[in-house]
């Protein structure tokens, strides 16, 4: 999935770009850039750049640059590094709203995300998905079960091989249940070390007028059976499934993010501790790093009133918007209901989401494993800031608990 590099990124000057490298981008990928702009419904898009305003029009088979805003549908006010950010992913729309950068009204801010995979299309000749355009096959050339799991005497091979096709993986008792025991015992000890605004955790307010710490970062500082499992042949034999060199990039201590622990209360009413459907490289720097892999390990179970992950297979090979469904997109849905001691896989470019939990709290631990890298990463401190800022500046929506039985 990478096609670009950091060190080819450069402080790009808006006007210059306008002017130098639009127009040759235009004429090579603006009809590929308009199919995906008509199936997506996408109207002008506007942007003023520090007072360089342009417009991108569907219009003609292709996608014309206009100069102002007045036809724009909607205008994005951008300053001139978050817009060397967009044009070069390494900051997405998505990234840009969540840090307040780009304040649009919810339905502006929809007809944003809805322009991403057109303007990497636009930008890099990246069709935008298009229904139809991916399957799913089996090993043996045989329609892939997407309900598949697999355990430890599966062979490898082949869970790579639906990892690759699916985006995403659900490993069945793939750790001891007096494991997953010792280390939900561990998060109860470690949660009172952590502070709201520490910069090592997420908070959320539930309705019971709680306010709870939902992740905690640097597990492994925490827990000794989290960083033993961190180095365990049993977990380092998934950073090999798909082939590709993914390393956990760990160096044994504690300074470092490499496990992170989830408490998912019921009834959040403010913060974020269930995502809505999202790609993890949706804020950015996806043609650079893509695709990670993050290994979720259930402590709890997770089923479909406890909190379980969902993916959408295949959506790690389709340019899509990596937040939110757009209701063209024809990829299947799985909900994966997990065990206490199951792991799910997803890819950093797979769709998914965690369904708030209305009977019972889950705990799941999440680590990962990324391709090799050489050298800085361009921008990924801002991408960071935003990532440990979001749960003080959006709230997913309120959640109503189960009560009795029935749903209030
Ligand atoms: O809540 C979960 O299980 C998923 C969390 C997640 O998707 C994330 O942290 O990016
Ligand atoms: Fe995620």
């Amino acid at each position: 999935m990478r096609y670009r590099s950091d060190a080819d990124v450069f402080d790009l000057d808006p006007a210059v770009w306008l002017a130098d490298d639009l127009p040759g981008l235009l004429d090579a990928h603006g009809g590929m850039a308009h199919e995906g702009a008509v199936m997506l419904g996408c109207r002008p898009l506007g942007f003023d750049v520090e007072g360089e305003a342009f417009t991108l029009a569907p219009v003609d088979e292709t996608i014309r640059l206009q100069p102002g805003t007045s036809c724009a549908a909607v205008t994005v006010d951008l300053d001139r590094q978050s817009f060397s950010d967009l044009v070069q992913d390494i900051q997405t729309p998505q990234a840009l709203a969540t840090a307040k950068v780009v304040d649009l009204p919810v339905a502006d801010h929809f007809r944003f995300l809805k322009w991403w995979p057109v303007l990497r299309s636009i930008i890099d000749g990246r069709p935008v998905h298009s229904p139809g355009d991916i399957g799913f096959t089996d090993i043996d050339g045989s329609p892939l079960d997407l309900t598949r799991s697999f355990d430890s005497d599966d062979d490898d091979e082949e869970i790579g091989w639906f990892l690759r096709e699916a985006g995403f993986l659900h490993l069945k008792d793939w750790w001891p249940t007096d494991l997953m025991a010792e280390l939900s015992s561990d998060m109860d000890d470690a949660v009172g070390d952590y502070m709201r605004g520490d910069g090592r955790s997420w908070w959320a307010r539930t309705d019971d007028g709680g306010d709870r710490c939902v992740r905690l970062q640097y597990f492994q500082a925490c827990s000794v059976a989290a960083g033993q499992m961190l180095v365990d042949e049993h977990h380092l034999r998934i950073a090999a499934l798909p082939g590709d060199g993914h390393a956990s990039g760990w160096e044994g201590t504690d300074g470092e993010n490499a496990i992170e622990a989830l408490i998912k209360p019921l009834g959040v009413v403010e913060g974020i501790s269930d995502l809505p459907w999202h790609k993890d490289c949706s804020l950015g720097r996806h043609s650079y790093q893509c695709c990670g892999m993050t290994v979720g390990i259930s402590v709890t179970g997770g089923g479909a009133d406890t909190g379980q992950l969902a993916v959408v297979a295949g959506s790690h090979r389709a340019n899509v918007q990596p937040n939110f469904i757009h209701p063209y997109l024809d990829l299947p849905r799985v909900p994966l209901p997990t065990g206490a001691g199951d792991v799910t896989v997803h890819l950093s470019c797979t769709l998914h989401m965690s369904r708030p939990p209305v009977t019972a709290e889950r705990r799941v631990l999440y680590t990962g494993f990324g391709l090799p890298h050489e050298g800085e990463r361009v921008g990924s401190e801002r991408i960071s800031r935003v990532r440990e800022e979001a749960y003080t500046k959006v709230s997913q929506a309120p959640v109503r608990r189960e009560r009795s039985g029935r749903r209030v």
